[in-house]
């Protein structure tokens, strides 16, 4: 056979200023990422700081405008860059979920993966780019410093031009680029993961329960990379009403839709759910890796609650019978549910911060098998990324064994460990020069301790503070240092107030602020949470001066 042959080229290039990656890699507004060399400054940094003499990268998105053309500028740097092969999802689609896979499975060297996740997408959205390592979880700090010093002093890409590879059709292709064999093999996007998921659950037994009309599910797909996954998975394979996914055709622009799944923006499938037609519901964000859990009549399951009730379930799933439950973890601002599930189950948890990358040495060194995060990710030690799809698998698993409903079953874990009510305000595109005055000013206090022993009345109680800082992890593997990742004020009840900056948001800022407390109180821990939880809020809002630095009166989303 012929192999078309292609030479590569140097162009010439600048730097451009803030190509830092955030939380989980660079997230700008789509037209940022199409100006000039944008997004070829970025790959050519990822490439030159991971050594390029390797043999495989996995290559994907979400779905979102400017995918396809992101992912045919990185294949022909790749080709001219010295990378020998690529996996390709078919027409550049892959959830994130299904790259870290693609990465263990194929033992690969990375992935690059094309999403802004939750950010809104379009010509006038998001676009993003982040870069997975061997392990098939997002790139550590230390990797996405060095990307961002390359991004700083970059004078020139290498590209391949005349390379223009067919992702449309499944299939592989061989090239010859400067005299050296390039393949790129385009794959089905939901073969593999669909097999992975098929090794970690017992599908039969879900069959039985999701094919049941009296067990009617809804998923909302939020327009994003999961309706493809969903619809294989839960209608092909487990016998779902062919109705049961909706918004299930990835879109460029998502419909116009914030594929963020919560209740202000997943509001479609709440409305959905108070029907009281179904017993489960689910959305997922627009790159797979957030859910969000409902019961009958909308009932919600916060994420904190989310993973505790998988931990106490975890024997349930057939996977950790092969592994055993190594330990569970949270980041930081994550309420404590999982916490008193590890005391009773006599099991090691982890606080790390808030990035699902701070997991990943954990899971590595064998310590860790299940954690989660408030913003909605749940997931376990078979991938390196959260995982919505085996969030929900892992709820109708429980769900199938108990015969429950999700409300019973989260009552009944209220009741034998507590409640941890938990909320979250989030003020979207602030004032960035103001919102890091507003940090600066709390790092201050923190530092001076002057808010030590102060008391306030919550409530109709009297509660201390007892520490506050801003918080540092030291990672127990590597010994690695993330330091100022979240003011935190604990009280000595037990009650917390956390403030930090979203890493995620593409302009301005985002102020987080998150409020829990705990109670194991049989009369208070079925109370509605934002009344119990009010009086905290109050109290965090005026001590951190919300208003004043973002100039708002509300949150833009509570959760
Ligand atoms: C990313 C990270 C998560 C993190 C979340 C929110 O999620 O992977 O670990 O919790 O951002 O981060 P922030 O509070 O900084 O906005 P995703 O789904 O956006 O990739």
């Amino acid at each position: 056979m012929a192999f078309e042959e292609h030479r590569s080229e140097i162009v010439s290039t600048t730097p451009y200023d803030g190509q830092k990656p955030g939380t989980s890699g660079l997230r700008k507004p789509v037209n940022v990422f199409m100006s000039n060399n944008y997004t070829q400054n970025f790959v050519q940094s990822i490439l030159d700081a991971i050594n390029t003499e390797n043999d495989l990268l996995i290559i994907g998105g979400d779905g979102r405008y400017y995918v396809q053309e992101a992912v045919q500028i990185i294949i022909k740097m790749c080709a001219a860059n010295g990378v020998k092969r690529l996996i390709v999802g078919q027409n550049g689609i892959f959830s994130t979920p299904a790259v870290s896979n693609l990465i263990r499975k194929h033992k690969a060297s990375g992935g690059i993966i094309l999403t802004a996740s939750h950010n809104p997408g379009g010509i006038n959205g998001d676009f993003g780019i982040k870069y997975n390592c061997e392990n098939g979880g997002p790139a550590p700090e230390g990797v996405t410093n060095q990307i961002y010093e390359r991004t700083k002093n970059i004078k020139q890409y290498k590209i391949c031009p005349t390379l223009n590879v067919d992702i449309a059709n499944i299939g592989a292709n061989e090239y010859k680029v400067d005299g050296n064999t390039f393949r790129v093999e385009v794959i089905d996007s939901v073969a593999d993961y669909s097999t992975l998921m098929k090794e970690i659950f017992d599908f039969p037994k879900l069959k039985t329960y999701v094919s049941n009309p009296s067990n009617k599910i809804l998923i909302d797909a939020m327009n994003g990379v999961m309706g493809p996954y969903a619809k294989q998975i839960f209608i092909d394979e487990l016998g779902a009403a062919s109705d049961a996914v909706v918004h299930s055709t990835p879109l460029p622009d998502f419909g116009g839709e914030h594929p963020d799944p919560n209740l202000t923006y997943a509001a479609g499938l709440v409305k959905a759910m108070s029907s009281g037609d179904y017993v489960f519901g689910a959305a997922f964000d627009g790159d797979g890796d957030r859910n969000m859990i409902l019961g009958h009549k909308a009932f919600f399951v916060t994420p904190s609650d989310s993973l505790a009730v998988i931990a106490a379930n975890i024997e349930l799933i057939p996977y950790f019978k092969k592994t055993g439950v190594k330990g569970f973890a949270r980041s930081m601002p994550t309420a404590g549910a999982v916490d008193q599930v590890a005391r009773k189950l006599n099991k090691n948890v982890y606080e790390v911060p808030t990035g699902w990358k701070f997991f990943g040495n954990l899971m590595d060194s064998n310590q860790l098998s299940l954690c989660g995060e408030e913003s909605f990710g749940t997931g376990s030690d078979h991938i390196r990324e959260k995982d919505g799809c085996w969030a929900v698998l892992a709820w109708l698993t429980i769900l199938a064994n108990t015969q429950l409903s999700v409300e019973e079953l989260v009552k009944n874990h209220w009741k034998t460990f507590g409640r941890n009510f938990f909320t979250r305000y989030d003020y979207e595109n602030c004032d960035a020069k103001k919102c890091d005055e507003m940090i600066a000013r709390m790092e201050k206090i923190v530092a001076d301790g002057s808010l030590l022993n102060t008391k306030y009345k919550i409530g109709n109680k009297e509660s201390v503070i007892i520490t506050n800082d801003n918080f540092e992890y030291k990672d127990p593997v590597d010994h690695s240092v993330s330091s100022r990742q979240g003011i935190r004020i604990l009280f000595d009840d037990g009650s917390r107030i956390v403030l930090r900056l979203s890493g995620t948001g593409s302009q301005g800022a985002t102020v987080r602020l998150y409020v829990d407390c705990y109670a194991d109180d049989i009369s208070v821990i079925e109370q509605e949470s934002s009344e119990v939880l009010k009086p905290l809020v109050d109290i965090a809002i005026d001590l951190l001066k919300i208003k004043e630095y973002t100039g708002r009166d509300k949150p833009t989303v509570i959760t």
